[in-house]
């Protein structure tokens, strides 16, 4: 294990395939700092720089995943400041991967931790689980995509309801809503996450990525759009030899022998 200032890398998997993101700060429940995202920022582009690496997991600690923006940075922040400079500016990075990104969230995900799971392809959940937007609570609203990505997950109303009350949901009603996809006990959690991953890397990354893509374009784009995407990606796996050797095994009866190409 690699251990960084604010962070934990490790590989997991079959052939190391998988890298394991850990939010290491304890102390404040892994409250989100710059210097904290700017670390993880640096280990993305690290992790997705090695060919080996086929998915990313982050995870927390069992109490919090990570339980908000750093309220302690934020207090005597000024609007000249935040605005002047950008605040927040660098911390969409996750949702910027190349490789499928998972996120393990056992505990608190709030405010900031919430947003950074939603960054995520894929978000599973102990079952100590809980979720929520409580920057209403603090005199702010969501800076990070809560309010964009809260409402397409989850729909208006709900995603209403969680912004303007600061209520948590638990992991159930999160999966109930559609917010995660499935829950586990906090301590099975993290190898789910990286069976997910092993998983995904026995596929070609070249079309992983292109799917990736294409779903997350459904995202922001009109069905017109999304769909005309879809359809040039699709297109364009038939440029590829992975395209060529997953039909060609198929119809040999053999597992394909995908050269990310
Ligand atoms: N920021 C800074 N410190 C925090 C934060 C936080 N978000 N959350 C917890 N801590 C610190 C506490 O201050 C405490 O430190 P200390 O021991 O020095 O007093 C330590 O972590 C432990 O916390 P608690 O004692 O409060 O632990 P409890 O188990 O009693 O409570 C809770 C856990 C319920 C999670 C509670 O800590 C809490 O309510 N935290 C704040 C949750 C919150 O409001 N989050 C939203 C923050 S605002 C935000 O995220 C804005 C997003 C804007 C864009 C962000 C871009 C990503």
């Amino acid at each position: 294990v690699d251990k960084r200032e604010y962070l934990m890398v490790e590989r997991r998997g079959a052939n190391d395939c998988v890298a394991v993101i850990t939010l290491n700060r304890p102390k404040a429940l892994n409250a989100l700092c710059d210097p904290l995202m700017e670390e993880l920022a640096r280990t993305l582009d690290e992790v997705e720089s090695d060919d080996k690496v086929a998915a990313i997991v982050i995870t927390g600690s069992e109490k919090a995943f990570a339980a908000g923006a750093d309220i302690k940075q934020m207090q005597d922040l000024k609007f000249t400041k935040c605005y002047s400079g950008n605040f927040l500016s660098g911390w969409d990075r996750v949702s910027r991967c190349k490789r499928p990104v998972i996120a393990a969230v056992n505990g608190y995900a709030l405010g900031g931790g919430c947003e950074l799971a939603m960054m995520a392809d894929i978000i599973i959940a102990g079952e100590n689980a809980k979720f929520g937007q409580p920057e209403i609570n603090l005199g702010t609203i969501p800076g990070a995509g809560g309010t964009q990505r809260l409402p397409r997950a989850i729909g208006k109303s709900r995603a209403m309801q969680l912004c303007l009350t600061g209520d948590l949901i638990d992991a159930k009603q999160a999966c109930d809503w559609g917010l995660v996809s499935s829950v586990h006990p906090p301590e099975k959690l993290l190898d789910e996450a990286v069976s997910i991953g092993e998983k995904i890397a026995t596929k070609s990354k070249l079309i992983v990525q292109m799917c990736k893509e294409a779903i997350n374009k459904s995202y922001d784009a009109s069905l017109t759009e999304g769909l005309h995407l879809e359809k040039r990606l699709f297109h364009s796996t038939f440029a590829t030899n992975d395209r060529k050797e997953g039909m060609d095994a198929f119809v040999e009866k053999r597992k394909p022998n995908f050269t990310d190409s």
